[in-house]
């Protein structure tokens, strides 16, 4: 049984010598242009950034190092007395591109938890936020107020070789999401059972599970299971993505693990990336409320069109890039087709009916490139089923805290990636309407 370290340690000179390979030898070779409509339209589709762990497929959608979320499920170990994909093996796949063996995914789920425990500063400081302070804000606060802990930082200013930032890097994104989940469990105690004790951290369970267990919600299996798949699927959806990539350029200026995650999770808190699930939940209850016991797919094709001629975008559906309904989302429905109690919850039912329907209204609207369903279609419902129930009052959203814990995965991979390949601080070209016109010109 080998360390994810070790398996680092021999993965690690075969990608450096790769990336140099291609920087001499194909370091000239055109991969696409650039256009006006990429500077003004928010880069969409220029190919412009190193992103190791997750390719995104406009049609197959996202493969982590090729394999996609099916062949995840077959071949990355679940946890002991379950069948869904854990953070663990996950993690493992997206550092090392290798498919973990059933005792190394144990024994990385039993560093975490060894390593979970909350600093008692983190615990005052998160404990002294007003209730009312978003979950969203207080968890970036943790994340970069753990940067106390560096061990990167600290390397850095004894004045490590450029060489050595890769092992500090990973010891940092380790002891991160070891954290993640006390954290995002503190944030909502403090908030929705104000006073409640909190349990420890078990050493015998996985990551989610313990997340689970510290939300209140560990003797609720397929809860549980269910956030396994989430928290794993969620992980990395590859790198120009607004949390990705904001990790990724704040770490590139080799700010700590910490600090670039913390940055990451602000772009994640936006209503267009991580608050969409939200959005798709209040949704389909105002759909529900207003066509009552009698609900059609010709209903739900008249309230579609009302949402769109009311100039609103119909939540869960589209992508930046995706052109088929998001494997993700499929995945998602997978897990409720195979338990009853789902399949007969009138939300979870609406969400099936709703994707029914929507395709063929957003295809003759003509506006969306992707006119198919998003994993944000899905993914709230089930939550909601299960009594995770806070998602209304944006000051209680609490949905994209765990996506937030979920997303961690692949931003720390890149940030590991990024300093092993020695890669640059990013500094894009920017240019001014008028230095545009300039350069059509000549
Ligand atoms: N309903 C109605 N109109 C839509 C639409 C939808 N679901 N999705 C896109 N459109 C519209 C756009 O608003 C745009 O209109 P405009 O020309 O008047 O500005 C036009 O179709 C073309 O947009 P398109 O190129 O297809 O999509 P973008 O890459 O610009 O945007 C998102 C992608 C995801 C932001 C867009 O589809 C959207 O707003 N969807 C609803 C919100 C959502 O589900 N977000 C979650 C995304 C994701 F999964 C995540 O990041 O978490």
């Amino acid at each position: 049984t080998k360390t994810v370290r070790e398996v680092l340690e021999e993965v690690v000179p075969k990608k450096q010598l790769q990336l140099k390979q291609l920087k001499t030898e194909h370091g000239q070779a055109v991969l696409g242009d650039v256009k006006v409509e990429h500077v003004v339209g928010g880069m969409r589709g220029l190919k412009a950034m190193l992103w190791e762990a997750s390719v995104l497929d406009p049609i197959e959608g996202i493969r982590f190092h090729g394999l996609s979320i099916a062949d995840c499920q077959k071949v990355l170990p679940a946890a002991p007395g379950g069948k869904e994909i854990i953070a663990e093996s996950m993690l493992w796949l997206l550092l090392t591109g290798k498919i973990p063996t059933e005792a190394e995914t144990r024994q990385l789920s039993r560093e975490l938890a060894e390593k979970g425990e909350l600093p008692e500063y983190i615990e005052k400081l998160i404990d002294s936020l007003p209730s009312t302070l978003h979950p969203m804000t207080q968890l970036g606060m943790g994340v970069a107020a753990l940067n106390h802990e560096s061990k990167f930082q600290q390397a850095y200013e004894r004045g490590i070789k450029k060489s050595e930032y890769w092992t500090y890097a990973l010891e940092d994104s380790l002891d991160l999401l070891a954290k993640l989940p006390a954290l995002a469990a503190r944030i909502y105690r403090n908030i929705y059972n104000p006073g409640k004790p909190l349990p420890k951290i078990n050493k015998d369970l996985d990551l989610v599970g313990n997340y689970v267990n510290m939300l209140g919600y560990g003797d609720n299996h397929d809860l549980t299971e269910y956030l396994r798949l989430y928290i794993a699927i969620h992980g990395d959806h590859e790198g120009g993505n607004a949390s990705a990539h904001t990790s990724h350029l704040v770490g590139s200026t080799l700010a700590d693990p910490y600090l670039a995650y913390a940055a990451g999770l602000y772009a994640l808190a936006g209503p267009l990336h991580g608050l969409a699930n939200q959005e798709v939940l209040r949704w389909q209850m105002n759909m529900q409320k207003e066509l009552g016991g009698n609900i059609t797919h010709e209903s739900i094709k008249e309230f579609l069109w009302k949402t769109l001629k009311s100039g609103q975008v119909v939540p869960g559906y589209g992508h930046g890039v995706l052109r088929n309904p998001d494997p993700r989302f499929m995945a998602l429905q997978q897990f409720c087709d195979t338990r009853p109690a789902l399949l007969q919850d009138p939300i979870v039912q609406l969400v099936k009916k709703t994707y029914e329907v929507a395709p063929a209204v957003l295809k003759e609207h003509g506006k969306t490139k992707n006119p198919y369903p998003n994993v944000d279609a899905a993914s709230g419902c089930v939550l909601y089923h299960y009594g995770l129930t806070q998602f209304k009052a944006s000051h209680t959203a609490y949905y994209t805290v765990i996506f937030g814990v979920s997303r961690a995965l692949g931003c720390l991979t890149q940030y590991v990636w990024s300093r092993a390949l020695g890669l640059p601080i990013e500094r894009p070209k920017s240019l001014s309407m008028d230095a545009i016109e300039k350069l059509i010109k000549q």
